[in-house]
């Protein structure tokens, strides 16, 4: 199975990249960000929980998300391999991420991490906080998500390296550029 776990800050266009290596690829696709904020629209009582972290800049708890990620991964048993987009964001959810895929006699086959400056982040969330609706796309709540990255979930950058999966790949440029890179580093595993 081609497992890809796709890493980045809040912007990096890891949801961008992910929809092209899919289209590409014909993996699966499980975004964390996504299967929250379906709940959060569908007012479910995970979602409620879950906007309350999401509209202030935090991560969900470790546990909740880990119970989520683990139910999607059930519902897709008979797939090529699956793109992790937006999880693992934390050490622990890194660890049960690999527990999680040991389990189903499986692993990571690489992290694609993708690499962007500051500055255009905090300006591509802003464009996309015109258009999104998204509560945390505005710029109190993307300043803390920056610091929510740098904090709890760029330690995961080492912890990756010493696990010789780390790849780091420049995220500035346009969309199809990125992709292209991204392309060299799976088209070698
Ligand atoms: P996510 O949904 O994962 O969102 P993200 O990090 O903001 O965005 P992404 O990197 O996917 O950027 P995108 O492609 O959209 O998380 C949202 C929240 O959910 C988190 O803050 C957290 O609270 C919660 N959550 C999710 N997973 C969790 C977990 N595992 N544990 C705990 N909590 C969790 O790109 C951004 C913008 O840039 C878009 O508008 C795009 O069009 C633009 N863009 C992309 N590529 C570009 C390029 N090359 N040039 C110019 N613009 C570009």
């Amino acid at each position: 199975m081609l497992n890809i776990v796709i890493f980045g800050a809040p912007g990096s266009g890891k949801g961008t990249q992910s929809e092209k290596i899919i289209a590409g690829y014909g993996l699966n696709h499980i975004s964390t960000g996504d299967v929250l904020r379906s709940e959060i629209s569908r007012q479910t009582d995970l979602g409620k929980v879950a906007d309350s972290y999401i509209s202030k800049g935090q991560l969900v708890p470790d546990q909740l998300i880990i119970d989520i990620l683990e139910s999607v991964l059930d519902g897709q048993k008979d797939s090529k391999g699956v793109i992790f987009d937006g999880f693992p964001r934390t050490t622990p959810q890194a660890i049960a991420l690999k527990e999680m895929l040991e389990k189903r006699g499986t692993g990571i086959s690489a992290v694609i991490a993708l690499e962007v400056d500051e500055a255009e982040l905090i300006e591509r969330l802003l464009e996309r906080g015109k258009i999104s609706g998204r509560s945390d796309d505005n710029l109190e709540t993307i300043q803390k998500r920056l610091d929510v990255y740098r904090n709890q979930t760029s330690p995961l950058i080492d912890y990756y390296k010493s696990k010789d999966l780390y790849n780091g790949i420049l995220g500035m440029g346009t969309i199809e550029e990125i992709f292209n890179r991204i392309k060299q580093v799976i088209d070698k595993l």
